[in-house]
C-alpha cells in the first residue's frame, strides 16, 4: 500500500484515502471539509519527512536548531507564554450521562460540547497544511496496542508524535478495513485567513485564547482545540492512552495506567518487573532511570509514564508502555538527579521553554550546579545569572526517542510485554506516609491507590497541609466515575487471584521536626527496591501497621548510608492521632465521589478508623 506524501483534494467526494480503512478515509474527508485547509499531508513518519518539517518550523522561526556538535539534530521551541502546560480546566469528559463523567472530571453534554466545537473548527485551518498522523499506541502489532489517527494543523504536534508514538506509514499497514482506531482532531485555532477571506501573518507558536481538549468516551473521540502544548496537543499521550484507554480498559477487561515500568534485576541475576504510579511532577522519570547505589543491583528503564496492563493468557498482568519516547520536565533534570536522562538527550531530541546558551546548547534549572553566566530564557529574553526569575520554564520539556536511553530495557518494546511482579503507589508526603509499605492484600493496595495524595506546600496550592488527593495519579487522567474506576480495580484483581502483582506504597519525601528530608532518595531508592524484591522472594520478614507492612531495620539494606539518628523511627512513624486526622479527608474525598465508591473500600476506612483509635 502506498500512502501519500504529497497534496490531498479539499472535497469529500474526491477522496478514495490511502487506508484500507474506509472508516478513516471518510473521516479524513469530512475533516477536511471542516477545516478547509490549504493542503493535506499524510505523514509517512520517515526521517526525510522529520527533517523537512523541522527545516520548514526553522526558517519560519518557530524553532532554533541547536548547536549540531553539541547536540545533533537537536531544536528549540519556544511557546506562546499563555500555553504552557496542559490545562485542566479546560479539559473535558463528554459521556452521554454526567454521573459517568463523574464528579471529578468537567463534564458537558456530547452534542452540545460537539455543536460548539464543531463552530469553533469550522475553517480553523484556512491558509494551513493539515496533517494527518497515523499512530500506534504501544508496539506495531502488539496485541497490546490501539491505533489513532491525528489530524493537527500543528507541525510541532506531527515531529513530537513522531518521537512519542510509532507514527506514519508501519500504523497505517495496520489500519485493516474493520480495525477499531481513535479519531483525534487538533486544531491551534490560528487560522491565517479569516470568514470574509482577510490573509494574516503567522506567529511562532500559534493557539487561541480560547482552549478545549475534549473527550467522547462513548464514541472514543478527542478533539481539541486551542493550544500547541504537550498534553493538549500530543493526542496519543494523555488524551488516548489514559483518558479514552482508561474507558476501553474498562470495558475490555484491561488497565490503563499513570505508571513507569522498570525492569529490576537483583545480584543474584533475579529478574522482577515494577510498575510504579506517582502524580505528575513527583519525579516519575527519575525513579524510571534510577541508577542503583546498592552494589549489584540493576535497574533498566521500559517506561517513564504511561503502562498498559491487561491479564494473559496464563492469568498474569502484562504490561507495555504504550510510547515511544519521553516527554520529560527539564528543569530538575541534572547531572546529580538524573545522569541517565541527561545521557539520553545528546541529540535528536525537540526541547521546548528552556534556555539558549550563548554556543547553541540549551539549559535549565538542575542541569548543572551553576548557571552559564548569560542565555536567551524561555522566551529568548537575554538573561544574566543571578536574575530572580528562572531561565528556564518549570514545565520546559525534552522530547526523545526512548530507545536512546543507555539504560533501556531490552524488553521495552516487545509486543508481549513484561509480566508484573509488583505495583507502588508513590505521593509526595512530608508526613504520615512511611518509606515503604508492603499492602496486606489486593484489596489494601485498591485502598492505598485511592487515597494516593500529597500535601500542598504552598499557599497558592490552598491551605498548607491540606491533602491534595490523586487515586492511582490518575486524578487528571481517568475518562469516567472514579468510583466505577476503584471497582475496576477490585474485579481486575479478583480475576488474577493469586496470581496478582503484590502492591507497596513509598515515599521518598518524608520530613523530619526540622523540616529536612529523612531520606536522601534519587539512587538510594534502590534500597527500597531491595526489600521489594525481597518481600516477593520471601526472604525479608515485616511488622504489621495501620499502613501496611513495615520493613524491619536489620533486614533493610542500610550499609553504607549514614541515616540520621533517628531517622529510620521518624521514616516508619505511624501516629494514630495524625493518621485519625488523615482519615477525616478520606472520609471527605469518599463523600465527594459519592455512592459509586466501593463498599469494601468504606469498610475498610472504617477499619482502619477502628484501628487508630484502639492505638490512640
Ligand atoms: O504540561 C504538559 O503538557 C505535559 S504533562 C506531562 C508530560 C509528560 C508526562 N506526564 C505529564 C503529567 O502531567 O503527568
Ligand atoms: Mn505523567
Amino acid at each position: 500500500m502506498t500512502v501519500m506524501f504529497s497534496e490531498a483534494p479539499r472535497s469529500a467526494e474526491h477522496v478514495a484515502g490511502p487506508t484500507r480503512s474506509p472508516s478513516a478515509n471518510e473521516w479524513v474527508a469530512q475533516m477536511t471539509e471542516l477545516l478547509q485547509p490549504a493542503d493535506v499531508h499524510w505523514c509517512t513518519g520517515t526521517s526525510d519527512e522529520f527533517d523537512l518539517l523541522t527545516e520548514k518550523l526553522v526558517q519560519e522561526g518557530s524553532l532554533v536548531r541547536l548547536n549540531s556538535e553539541r547536540r545533533p539534530n537537536s531544536f528549540l521551541a519556544r511557546s506562546d507564554p499563555r500555553d504552557v502546560a496542559r490545562s485542566e480546566e479546560r479539559t473535558f469528559i463528554c459521556s452521554e450521562r454526567p454521573e459517568d463523567a463523574g464528579v471529578t472530571n468537567n463534564w458537558r453534554a456530547p452534542d452540545e460540547m460537539k455543536a460548539e466545537l464543531t463552530e469553533l473548527f469550522r475553517g480553523s485551518m484556512r491558509g494551513r497544511t493539515m496533517y494527518v498522523v497515523p499512530f500506534s499506541m504501544g508496539p506495531i502489532g502488539s496485541p497490546l496496542a490501539k491505533l489513532g489517527i491525528q489530524i493537527t494543523d500543528s507541525p510541532y504536534a506531527v515531529i513530537s508524535m513522531q518521537i512519542m508514538t510509532r507514527m506514519g506509514t508501519e500504523a497505517v499497514e495496520q489500519l485493516g478495513p474493520d480495525t477499531e482506531w481513535v479519531p483525534a482532531l487538533h486544531s491551534v485555532g490560528y487560522p491565517l485567513i479569516d470568514d470574509s477571506g482577510v490573509r494574516r501573518d503567522d506567529v511562532a507558536w500559534p493557539c487561541n485564547d480560547e482552549k478545549y481538549i475534549v473527550h467522547f468516551p462513548e464514541t472514543r473521540e478527542i478533539w481539541s482545540y486551542g493550544s500547541g502544548y504537550g498534553g493538549n496537543s500530543l493526542l496519543g499521550k494523555k488524551c488516548f492512552a489514559l483518558r479514552i484507554a482508561s474507558v476501553l480498559a474498562r470495558d475490555e477487561g484491561w488497565m490503563a495506567e499513570h505508571m513507569l515500568i522498570i525492569k529490576v534485576t537483583s545480584p543474584e541475576g533475579r529478574v522482577h518487573h515494577l510498575a510504579a504510579a506517582f502524580p505528575s511532577a513527583c519525579g516519575k522519570t527519575n525513579f524510571a532511570m534510577l541508577q542503583p547505589t546498592l552494589p549489584g543491583w540493576k535497574v533498566e528503564t521500559i517506561g517513564d509514564d504511561i503502562a498498559w496492563l491487561r491479564p494473559d493468557d496464563d492469568g498474569r498482568l502484562r504490561a507495555i508502555n504504550p510510547e515511544r519516547g519521553f516527554f520529560g520536565v527539564a528543569p530538575g533534570t541534572g547531572v546529580d538527579t538524573n545522569p541517565t536522562a541527561v545521557a539520553t538527550i545528546w541529540g535528536n531530541t525537540i526541547f521546548t521553554n528552556v534556555a539558549l546558551t550563548v554556543d547553541g546548547d540549551i539549559w535549565w534549572e538542575g542541569l548543572t550546579d551553576t548557571a552559564p553566566e548569560r542565555l536567551a530564557d524561555w522566551q529568548g529574553r537575554p538573561w544574566m545569572r543571578g536574575l530572580p526569575a528562572p531561565a528556564a520554564h518549570p514545565n520546559g520539556r525534552f522530547t526523545v526517542p526512548a530507545d536512546q536511553c543507555p539504560q533501556i530495557a531490552d524488553e521495552w518494546d516487545d509486543p508481549q510485554g513484561v509480566v508484573i511482579d509488583a505495583i507502588l503507589f508513590g505521593g509526595r508526603r512530608a508526613s504520615n506516609i512511611p518509606l515503604v509499605s508492603e499492602a496486606t492484600d489486593w484489596e489494601h493496595g485498591v485502598f492505598l491507590g485511592a487515597t494516593l495524595s500529597s500535601e500542598q506546600t504552598a499557599a497558592a496550592e490552598g491551605p498548607v497541609g491540606k491533602l491534595r488527593h490523586d487515586p492511582f495519579a490518575m486524578l487528571p487522567f481517568c475518562g469516567y466515575d472514579m468510583g466505577d474506576y476503584w471497582q475496576h480495580w477490585l474485579d481486575v484483581g479478583e480475576e488474577l487471584g493469586d496470581n496478582a502483582p503484590r502492591i507497596f506504597q513509598v515515599n521518598w519525601f518524608r520530613k523530619g521536626a526540622d523540616g529536612s528530608f529523612l531520606w536522601p532518595g534519587f539512587g538510594e531508592n534502590s534500597r527500597v527496591l531491595d526489600w521489594i524484591v525481597r518481600r516477593l522472594e520471601g526472604s525479608v520478614s515485616a511488622v504489621k501497621s495501620p499502613a501496611g507492612s513495615l520493613p524491619i531495620r536489620d533486614e533493610f539494606a542500610l550499609d553504607g548510608l549514614e541515616l540520621p539518628a533517628g531517622a529510620w523511627n521518624e521514616l516508619f512513624d505511624v501516629d494514630p492521632a495524625a493518621w485519625l486526622q488523615e482519615s477525616e479527608q478520606t472520609t471527605e474525598l469518599f463523600d465527594r465521589i459519592g455512592a459509586t465508591v466501593p463498599k469494601v473500600l468504606r469498610h475498610r476506612l472504617t477499619r482502619l478508623r477502628w484501628d487508630l483509635v484502639s492505638r490512640l
